[in-house]
């Protein structure tokens, strides 16, 4: 079915020459990167790439290519053949994935990245790359996290992400590379499948809600962490992207959108599902991962630079994803 995230994206503003060629890498990242991406675009004017095939219930309307981030020349040709000017680079391994597969996380997370950086700058692309509340760590503050202040995190993937972030600067500075970065919270979305992620119970929660009546979650109950419905994020991300250079006072931004705690997201399902449980079995690695990263994320820069507001609070998100599952019959 398609995404209730679908709704709101408005149409192409772009004509003629002006109207960027876009490619997305690692788009299985998010199922719903299609209709909005392409409604903004135009259809034939954004390329989806992976590695992986996508699921047999996922329609495209559009060209979807294979294409691994490691293949330096591979991603040159796609590049130059589709006269690409912007660049949306997904590929990575989150969190927890990460965690189980250190050596693949650095070849796609760093090497990866490092493919694009220079595919990005020799082609004058502009590129968007995610960041994430996991390159903050355990010596950063928590409540909130600001923009700017002590990063050490202890994830493969924070470490690769704040790599990310700066060499996306340094390419900036350097090269006048024309690099945007959103650090994003956890993100839920009623479309994908979790994806290695530590925040997943979140979106997990609600087809166990609806097809079992019970979730088993692998976080404690009082787990804080910054989330948000992938309807703003994916917003978020073409509106950093459209923003005049001179409106950006920074290259990296945090977006905050709700906070909540499973057992608070369960409370709000039981106003829905009056006879649904929750029962805690709790991964020590996902858990300390939780308890290294904030519990909510100051992005007053981003609202004051470029008008960055979320739609979704907790009770939308809970309507919206209970409201999807339930008539998905799949
Ligand atoms: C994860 O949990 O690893 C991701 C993230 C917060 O970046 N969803």
């Amino acid at each position: 079915p398609q995404s209730p995230a679908d709704a709101s994206f408005h149409s192409a503003s772009f004509s003629g020459a002006d109207r960027p060629q876009v490619l997305i890498t690692g788009c299985l990242q998010f199922l719903c990167f299609d209709f909005p991406f392409r409604k903004r675009f135009g259809k034939d004017n954004v390329i989806l790439s992976d590695i992986r095939k996508p699921p047999d219930h996922v329609f495209y309307s559009g060209p979807f290519l294979y294409a691994d981030v490691l293949d330096y020349k591979r991603l040159r040709e796609i590049v130059v053949n589709n006269r690409i000017t912007w660049l949306f680079h997904y590929s990575a391994l989150l969190s927890a994935a990460g965690e189980a597969n250190v050596p693949l996380a650095r070849a796609v997370n760093v090497t990866g990245l490092h493919n694009v950086l220079d595919v990005a700058a020799e082609y004058h692309l502009r590129l968007f790359v995610p960041s994430t509340i996991g390159a903050f760590g355990p010596t950063s503050p928590r409540n909130p996290a600001p923009d700017l202040c002590t990063q050490r995190p202890r994830t493969i993937y924070g470490v690769s992400k704040v790599y990310t972030e700066l060499m996306g600067e340094y390419y900036y500075h350097r090269y006048g590379l024309d690099f945007r970065c959103l650090r994003y919270p956890g993100i839920i979305s009623a479309d994908s499948q979790p994806g290695g992620g530590t925040t997943d119970y979140a979106v997990q929660i609600f087809p166990d809600a609806i097809r079992s009546g019970k979730f088993e979650c692998n976080l404690k109950a009082s787990a804080r962490l910054p989330m948000m419905y992938v309807q703003d994020c994916l917003r978020a991300t073409l509106e950093v992207m459209d923003a005049p250079a001179e409106s950006l006072s920074m290259r990296t931004y945090n977006i905050n959108a709700m906070s909540f705690s499973p057992e608070e997201l369960a409370q709000e399902v039981l106003k829905h599902l009056p006879e649904f449980q929750i029962s805690y079995n709790v991964d020590p690695v996902l858990q300390a991962i939780a308890d290294s990263w904030p519990m909510t994320l100051d992005d007053s820069s981003a609202r004051k630079d470029w008008g960055w507001k979320h739609d979704f609070d907790l009770p939308e998100l809970v309507t919206t994803m209970l409201n999807f599952h339930g008539s998905d019959t799949r």
